[in-house]
């Protein structure tokens, strides 16, 4: 790889030299998952470009090359709707329909009158968007000389997009008028299979699915991908929000409409950024920081389990908490408004034997202790280095660089004992799921590049 003129690619100063081959080798993953526009999560199973992978991407990219960051970005921002939604996938024009179900003729947003000119999906995923945007500004001003005026243009063009974002988020997709966003569909918490889903999921009337044929096992073991029932679930639940317009006026009457602790938090902590971003660019961040104070509110209000000590995601049809005991919960860790006895609680589980005290390689998506881990299917179980690093993101904001550190060390060993894939197994590290995974390799380039503390960086 050449040289660039933006913080080039050469391994910083500080890694060892076993730091700096997984730093090679990482940065080498990016550039084989690089289209020329973006970065697909993965060249087999995911060929296309996914919105909270594009942002954890670029985290990786800002740390190895600035401008490359930028220029995920700003091909992410060109999907964006004119609602202000941006889809969880854009797709490439160039890659056949069948490589990805469901593809562009499954969500037919060119049919739509909302839609932007590349096709996308209709659905949403978890909103870093604006804590990528802020990382990739605030590498492009550590870099100096030109960068510097060349970051404060895009962040001032990436702004008014990520504003229209967080809008769509907070005005249409508060659904139950409880100032919480909601999650139409288990792809849109980014945690698809997660056994948080399995009691909304169980009442999906799977009939309404139209026929398909799963791409997704073609590439990764079936023991490892969600059943076929579950995708007829996915499927089903996908078809009727697009049948109905994509319309969140009417998303009451869908059958998955949840508030899930994840998507709050992370939009709390995007506020927050796009707050900072504000500030760099001159902006009065008021209104961001306030935005986020409201969701602090909102999250205690309707989605803390003072029984539990964690947060839990609602079902807005039934009313009902959904209990199963995973990381979600406690991601509200991102807060820096909770209360002392609330955020030890939420440490004490993270440290606890389900988390990060039990599992040789955590932090497993699924608590050890709960009925429904499974070490090695999607999201039920494994390890994940996307969580991980928002995990340590949240024990940082909580004060507590001990497990942050912890947290990413875990994260550092596994990609280098099993290479960048896509998930782990908690108890015996192997890699699992998709391989030459994108984000397990540019998170792992920003724990090279800003050890833990550098995580509060941006
Ligand atoms: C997984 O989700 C996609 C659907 O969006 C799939 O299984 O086909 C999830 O892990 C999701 O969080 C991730 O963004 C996506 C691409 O890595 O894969």
């Amino acid at each position: 790889m050449a040289q660039q003129h933006d913080g080039g690619q050469q391994p910083p100063g500080h890694l060892s030299d076993a730091q700096a081959r997984l730093w090679r080798s990482a940065a080498a993953t990016l550039q084989g998952n690089w289209t020329g526009r973006s970065t697909v999560p993965s060249g087999t199973q995911y060929p296309h470009q996914w919105s909270w992978d594009s942002a954890f991407i670029s985290i990786g990219w800002s740390a190895v090359q600035p401008s490359r960051a930028r220029t995920e970005l700003e091909a992410l921002l060109a999907g964006q709707w004119a609602d202000g939604r941006l889809p969880h996938i854009q797709f490439n024009p160039a890659v056949p329909e069948e490589a990805y179900f469901p593809g562009p003729a499954f969500w037919a947003s060119k049919d739509h009158p909302d839609g932007p000119a590349v096709p996308t999906s209709g659905l949403i995923q978890p909103p870093v968007h604006a804590r990528a945007v802020l990382a990739a500004v605030t590498a492009a001003l550590d870099t100096g000389g030109a960068q510097r005026q060349i970051g404060l243009d895009f962040g001032l063009a990436s702004y008014p997009r990520l504003l229209a974002w967080h809008r769509y988020l907070h005005e249409r997709r508060d659904v139950a008028g409880d100032g919480l966003v909601a999650v139409l569909h288990p792809w849109e918490s980014g945690l698809d299979n997660s056994p948080v889903w399995d009691t909304p999921l169980a009442a999906v009337s799977r009939d309404a699915a139209p026929a398909f044929t799963r791409r997704d096992t073609a590439h990764v073991g079936a023991a490892e991908r969600p059943t076929d029932r579950d995708y007829a679930a996915y499927v089903a639940l996908a078809a009727a929000y697009r049948d109905g317009g994509y319309d969140d006026t009417t998303a009451g009457r869908l059958e998955f409409v949840v508030a899930d602790p994840l998507v709050n938090a992370v939009l709390l902590d995007a506020e927050l950024c796009l707050a900072r971003l504000a500030g760099l660019l001159g902006i009065d961040g008021t209104p961001h920081t306030r935005a986020a104070e409201q969701l602090h509110e909102a999250m205690l209000a309707t989605l803390y389990d003072p029984e539990r000590g964690v947060y839990v995601s609602r079902d807005l049809r039934t009313g009902q908490p959904l209990t199963a005991a995973t990381l979600t919960g406690l991601l509200p860790l991102l807060d820096p408004w909770l209360t002392e006895p609330i955020r030890d609680r939420l440490l004490d589980r993270l440290a606890s034997p389900g988390f990060l005290g039990g599992a040789r390689f955590p932090v497993p998506s699924t608590a050890l202790d709960a009925a429904e881990f499974d070490r090695r299917r999607y999201w039920r179980g494994p390890t994940w280095i996307s969580t991980n690093w928002l995990l340590a993101l949240g024990a940082l904001t909580a004060g507590r660089s001990d497990l942050a550190e912890r947290i990413a060390t875990a994260g550092l060993d596994l990609v280098a004992g099993a290479g960048f894939r896509e998930y782990f197994d908690p108890l015996d590290g192997a890699g699992l799921g998709a391989h030459e995974f994108s984000w397990s390799a540019a998170l792992s380039l920003d724990w090279l590049a800003h050890p833990v503390a550098a995580a509060e960086r941006a």
